[in-house]
């Protein structure tokens, strides 16, 4: 078994900007292979999972917001205090800008909304590839000047300059969490939770009064082989403390092995497959944090 005890970072991050400044062309790149992509379907009824991006040591989760703009009708209005409310959730807003476009209302009204959440912001420059260098100094000038950015960061999406050093400034920012989304995996299955419920309730059995219940077990991965009734799955016990990593993973394995033999058991019954299962066991010393959120998306811990 493969026992990590580093501090995994994960977030969301929302991503807005005037139409065409190039959210979506960011978005692509950085989905490019190590993304999976969520469906069109909202995962609640505000917010809309656009890509997740895994790395081994952080998971950041864009947030669509749409409708961040100035509103024209009733409508528009809504969307305007869902946007407000996103912005509010969010660990970290994007703020996307055109570098050869100057200034325009478009931009001054996204500014005034942003000086009514708490939410650091990063002003993220793209299209640095369409201006003069020397034209990019003036402009961070003149946007220092209208808010307090955490960081700005000049890119080209379409290019790729910068890309990897806004990720990086990302990543650095997040707070240490859960991976909240498996890595490989497009959309949820329904079984999922009930799988991590099984393996919960074998960890909590099996290592009677001495864990408590605070542990939670996140589902990485669960692919089906392909022409085989085979599925393997990957899932994480988390636990706050050291010790308790000790307890359930028990002397030379053996607590672990049984949850996880125990678990199979069930989980084959549940799926009518032959199961793999293998289990990782991580200390994540405040994943309770980050508990609203993930009943926000759906589970149950
Ligand atoms: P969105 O409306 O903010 O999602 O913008 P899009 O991603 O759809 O991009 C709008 C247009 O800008 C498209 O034609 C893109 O190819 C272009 N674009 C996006 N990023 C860049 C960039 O970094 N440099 C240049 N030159 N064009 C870009
Ligand atoms: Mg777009
Ligand atoms: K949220």
């Amino acid at each position: 078994h493969n026992i990590t005890n580093t501090e995994y970072k994960s977030g969301f991050v929302s991503i807005i900007g005037r139409p065409n400044v190039g959210k979506s062309t960011f978005l692509n790149r950085v989905i490019g292979q190590k993304i999976a992509i969520m469906s069109d379907k909202p995962q609640t009824t505000r917010n809309k999972i656009q890509g997740v991006f895994t790395q081994d040591d952080a998971q950041i989760v864009f947030i669509d917001t749409p409708g961040i703009h100035k509103p024209k009708h009733k409508l528009g209005d809504f969307m305007m205090k869902v946007a407000q409310n996103t912005l509010k959730e969010v660990d970290l807003i994007l703020f996307m800008i055109n570098a050869k476009e100057g200034l325009g209302k478009g931009d001054e009204f996204i500014i005034e909304k942003l000086k009514e959440t708490s939410t650091p912001v990063y002003l993220v420059i793209n299209k640095i590839d369409e201006i003069h260098p020397d034209d990019l100094l003036p402009l961070m000038e003149t946007y220092k000047g209208l808010f307090p950015f955490k960081e700005i960061i000049p890119i080209s999406a379409l290019q790729g300059n910068n890309v990897e050093i806004l990720l990086e400034q990302i990543k650095k920012f997040l707070p240490v969490g859960p991976q909240y989304y498996p890595a490989d995996q497009v959309t949820d299955h329904p079984e999922r939770f009930i799988i991590a419920e099984l393996i919960r309730e074998k960890v909590l059995h099996l290592t009677r009064e001495e864990v408590p219940h605070s542990i939670a077990v996140a589902i990485d991965s669960i692919k089906k082989r392909e022409n085989k009734d085979i599925v393997d799955i990957q899932a994480t016990i988390v636990v706050e403390r050291d010790s308790q990593k000790g307890i359930v993973i028990g002397k030379q394995g053996k607590v672990l092995k049984e949850v996880g033999q125990k678990a199979r058991t069930d989980i084959e019954a549940l799926l009518g497959s032959k199961v793999f299962l293998e289990l990782w066991v991580k200390v994540q010393k405040d994943w309770r944090n980050k508990q609203s959120q993930l009943r926000d998306f759906g589970f149950k811990e």
